[in-house]
């Protein structure tokens, strides 16, 4: 009767916001206290997503099969019942890929304005880490390239959302090369920050453009007796990503309803924290560094409005500055930024 499908809608929806807590480090949060009005789409998008990334990061699924999945991903979130159980044991989200249909019957209840939105990024996403199984991250263009892919396209689909909602301005969904910004300055400080992990994987997403100026391998970067160098290929990095900095802040300038500016500038504080930690800092070439909890919990708190995601962008780039040193050939170059984006702000 209609009470025992009610019960059971909203368990669907249940178990996904209990797979968005086993899922997500950060977002979880963030996104439950988002306005009704888009907490179950951008929960919903956040699980298609993550269950795209399971499969393009699960280094057992031989390439032309991963390449088939990635691109027909868009097509299995309309059927009901897909599942995937093929998962190599260390994927640590394997089990929404097992439970994907209750994700799929979500999905199909939002506003079909709303589907088309996400499933358009999850096309174009697929099809970028599909063309990324081949391709090396070796160019500056190609890094940029492959961050639209994987977190720029994020951005497009997060900010048409916000749009279509009514809860933004129509603008948000148009300007997309500032929603692409905000996408690369995440995704931009993952990548720096994982070096370590993703070499010993197997993988780097450090363009060889950047390495291949400070080592002959991509285990030589990481290595205890080439650190000097190493150090200034990570500031290299960290330099790269400080250069989105305006287009966040101009970004974050144009959102006006208070959680979908929470949910934005939460990240980007994180991520600015977490660039301020990372640069100069030989530690990021041996382990996986992290901002302290309590940071974490503080930033979270203070990131609510323009004017003090400002003050904390500002602290951040001046403790970059104190860790400039003029040996680093990277030093006028993170003079210039950071004195610009202090400027901006
Ligand atoms: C839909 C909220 C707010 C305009 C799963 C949020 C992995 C950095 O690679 O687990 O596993 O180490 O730390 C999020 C722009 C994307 C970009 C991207 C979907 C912000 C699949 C986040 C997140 C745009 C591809 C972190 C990009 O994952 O990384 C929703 C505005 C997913 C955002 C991946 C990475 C996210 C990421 P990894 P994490
Ligand atoms: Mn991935
Ligand atoms: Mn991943
Ligand atoms: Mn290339
Ligand atoms: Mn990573
Ligand atoms: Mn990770």
């Amino acid at each position: 009767d209609e009470k025992t499908v009610k019960l059971q809608v909203s368990g669907d929806m249940k178990r996904c916001y209990d797979f968005l807590e086993m899922t997500s480090r950060s977002f979880a949060a963030v996104i439950q206290e988002l306005n009704p009005k888009l907490r179950d789409a951008i929960c919903l998008f956040y699980l298609i997503l993550r269950g795209l990334d399971t499969i393009e990061d699960d280094m057992t699924i031989p390439g032309a099969k991963k390449r088939d999945l990635l691109e027909k991903f868009h097509t299995v979130i309309y059927e009901d019942g897909w599942s995937f159980k093929e998962s190599g044991p260390d994927e640590k989200d394997a089990l929404l890929l097992v439970e994907f249909s209750v994700v799929v019957s979500e999905f199909k209840r939002l506003p079909v304005e709303f589907q088309d939105i996400i499933a358009d990024i999850t096309r174009r996403m697929g099809s970028g880490m599909a063309k990324y199984t081949r391709a090396r991250v070796e160019t500056l263009d190609d890094y940029n390239e492959y961050c639209h892919y994987v977190a720029g396209l994020v951005g497009h689909g997060l900010s048409r959302l916000f749009s279509e909602s009514g809860l933004e301005d129509k603008s948000v969904g148009e300007n997309l090369d500032l929603a692409n910004s905000m996408g690369l300055f995440l995704q931009k400080t993952n990548i720096t920050r994982d070096i370590n992990e993703d070499v010993l994987d197997g993988r780097c997403f450090w363009p060889s453009a950047i390495w291949s100026k400070y080592a002959d391998s991509e285990d030589t970067l990481i290595a205890k007796s080439n650190r000097e160098r190493g150090i200034e290929g990570l500031n290299e990095m960290c330099t790269n990503a400080l250069s989105h900095i305006p287009d966040v802040m101009e970004y974050l300038s144009s959102i006006h309803e208070p959680t979908v500016f929470k949910f934005c500038a939460i990240p980007q504080s994180m991520a600015i924290a977490t660039i301020a930690l990372c640069y100069n800092n030989g530690r990021v070439l041996d382990d996986n560094v992290k901002i302290r909890k309590g940071e974490a919990l503080k930033l979270i708190a203070a990131s609510t409005s323009l004017d003090s995601v400002k003050c904390i962008f500002y602290r951040y780039l001046e403790e970059i500055e104190r860790k400039n040193e003029p040996s680093n050939p990277m030093y006028e170059q993170v003079r210039k930024i950071v004195d610009k984006a202090k400027k901006d702000i």
